[in-house]
This record gives C-alpha cells, structure tokens and sequence, in this order.
C-alpha cells in the first residue's frame, strides 16, 4: 500500500471521488458509514462528496442525513432524497446526476462491505488505468459472511448461471461495491434497462460490450447488522427473468 504520508492535502491532481449512498430504513447504519467515510477520505487527502439518496424511507434515514449534513457540511454532504421507494437502479441515475466528481464509487449503506479495508485498493486499482473497478466476493481474499446456505446458494448460483450465459469477463456480477469514471458510469446507466438486482449485473456485461477495462478487488461482505433483508422469492423470480431477458438482448 502506497505511504500516507502528506495527509490532509489535496491529493490526486484534482480528482474528486462522489459516493452515492442509496438508503431505504438505513437510520441506524447511515452514521457509521458516513463516519468511516469522512474519516477515511478526511486522512487520505482525495477531495470527496457523498450523495444521500433516500427515497421516504419511514424509519427516518433522511432526518439523520440532515443531521450528519450539520456535522460535516453541505459540501461534503449531499442529499438529494426522493418522495418514495423507486429501486435502486434509478436512484443511482438520480445520484449521477449531481454528482459533481469525476469518478463515483456506488457501494451499499448498510455496512455490507468493509468500506475502510478496502477504499484503498479501488483507487490503487482505478489509477493503474481501469475504466470500473469492480469488488468481488468470488477472488483471493473475497468472502460472504453471515448468509445462510439458502443465501450463499442463490448469489453464487445467479453468478454461475450468468457467468455461462453471457461471459461477461468478471467474476462477481451482483456486487455493488464499485468505483466508475463518471462517463463510463453514465454512458452505462443510460444503456442499462433492467431494475432491481439484474441492474448490478447488466452494467459489467454492458461494460463488456463497450468494451471498458474491469479491475477488481476482492471484498468481504458481511450481512447487515442492522434492518431488513429484502431478498425474497419475487426477488428471485425477477432475477432470473431479467437474466433471460438480458441474455436475449445482448
Ligand atoms: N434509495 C433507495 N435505496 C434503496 C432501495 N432499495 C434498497 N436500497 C438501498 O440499497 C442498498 C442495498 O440494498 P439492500 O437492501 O442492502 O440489498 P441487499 O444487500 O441485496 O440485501 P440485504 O442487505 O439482505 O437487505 C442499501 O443501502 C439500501 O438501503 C430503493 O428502492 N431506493
Ligand atoms: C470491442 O472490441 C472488439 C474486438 O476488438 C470489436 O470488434 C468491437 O467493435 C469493439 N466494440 C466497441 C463498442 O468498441
Ligand atoms: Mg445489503
């Protein structure tokens, strides 16, 4: 790992990294996250903004985003919320959209992913020359933590599947720890059609097609400690439909 020495100063010849947090019912996760943020990017010297998007969630995540904005301040601090729960897929597009960086890290709120461990490599990575940097939980020291075997079944069955049918040249393709240059991110988004879970997927295999260079970092994930899993058996179906609609169209 490169020396840290000279922190506190601008660093990376102006670059500036945009973290779009999508939160639904995240009020207890949202203050840690943004903590080892500010923290770790604060140390590193990267000029940094983290953009909120909350969509009504009605445990009150965006009173507690406020808050966190009077702690840390407006510039650093975005929110840009929306009036109810739209899928993540779009809340990404919205985030873009102000996102004012040229690379943008997408990555949960939920403290999924050890966020601190790993920041570093991304940026190691993304300066070494690549277009995405992708986390994976299927490489070296990647790992999934706290899932049941019904769980751990699905994710590396959906992976396997889809490594099958569409080759895409990465080997996690539901993670959603990534860091992207903006106009790679955009020129993605504004190609990808599917919602929900398919959505992670179709941009590394739209980034295939385009022909963007991938790296990746190995990561852990650690099921949430705090709040709801979502993950059901309509996310399931969905899932698989949207692979076959995506291996249709590609
Ligand atoms: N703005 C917004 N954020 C969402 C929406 N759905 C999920 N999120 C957030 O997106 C991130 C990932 O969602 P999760 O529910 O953690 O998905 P997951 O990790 O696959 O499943 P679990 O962690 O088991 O619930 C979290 O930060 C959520 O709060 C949504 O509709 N709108
Ligand atoms: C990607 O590269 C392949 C092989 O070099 C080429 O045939 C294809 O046209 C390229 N696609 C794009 C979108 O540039
Ligand atoms: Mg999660």
């Amino acid at each position: 790992m490169a020396s840290r020495k000279g922190s506190h100063q601008s660093r990376g010849n102006g670059d500036k990294y945009s973290v779009l947090l999508p939160t639904y019912n995240e009020r207890e996760n949202l203050p840690l996250i943004v903590w080892l943020l500010v923290k770790y990017f604060g140390e590193s010297g990267y000029n940094y903004e983290i953009i909120v998007i909350d969509d009504g969630s009605p445990d009150g995540t965006l009173e507690v985003a406020e808050q966190l904005q009077k702690i840390y301040g407006e510039d650093k601090i975005l929110l840009r919320p929306r009036a109810k729960k739209l899928g993540l897929g779009t809340a990404y597009i919205h985030g873009i959209k102000h996102a004012t960086g040229n690379y943008v890290f997408i990555m949960d709120a939920d403290l999924s992913h050890h966020v601190i461990s790993n920041l570093f490599e991304f940026i190691r990575n993304r300066e070494g020359g690549y277009d995405l940097v992708s986390g994976t939980r299927y490489r070296g020291d990647g790992g999934v933590y706290g899932w049941d075997l019904r769980r751990k079944l699905i994710s590396r069955g959906a992976n396997y599947v889809t490594q099958v049918l569409l080759r895409p040249g990465a080997s996690d393709l539901t993670g959603s720890f990534r860091l992207y240059k903006k106009e790679v991110l955009e020129s993605l988004v504004e190609r990808c059609v599917s919602k929900g879970y398919v959505f992670q997927m179709e941009m590394i295999v739209r980034a295939r097609q385009g022909n963007y260079t991938i790296g990746e970092v190995p990561i852990s994930f650690v099921d949430r400690v705090y709040g709801e899993s979502k993950l059901g058996g309509n996310e399931i179906v969905s899932f698989l439909k949207g692979l076959l609609t995506l291996f249709a169209t590609t």
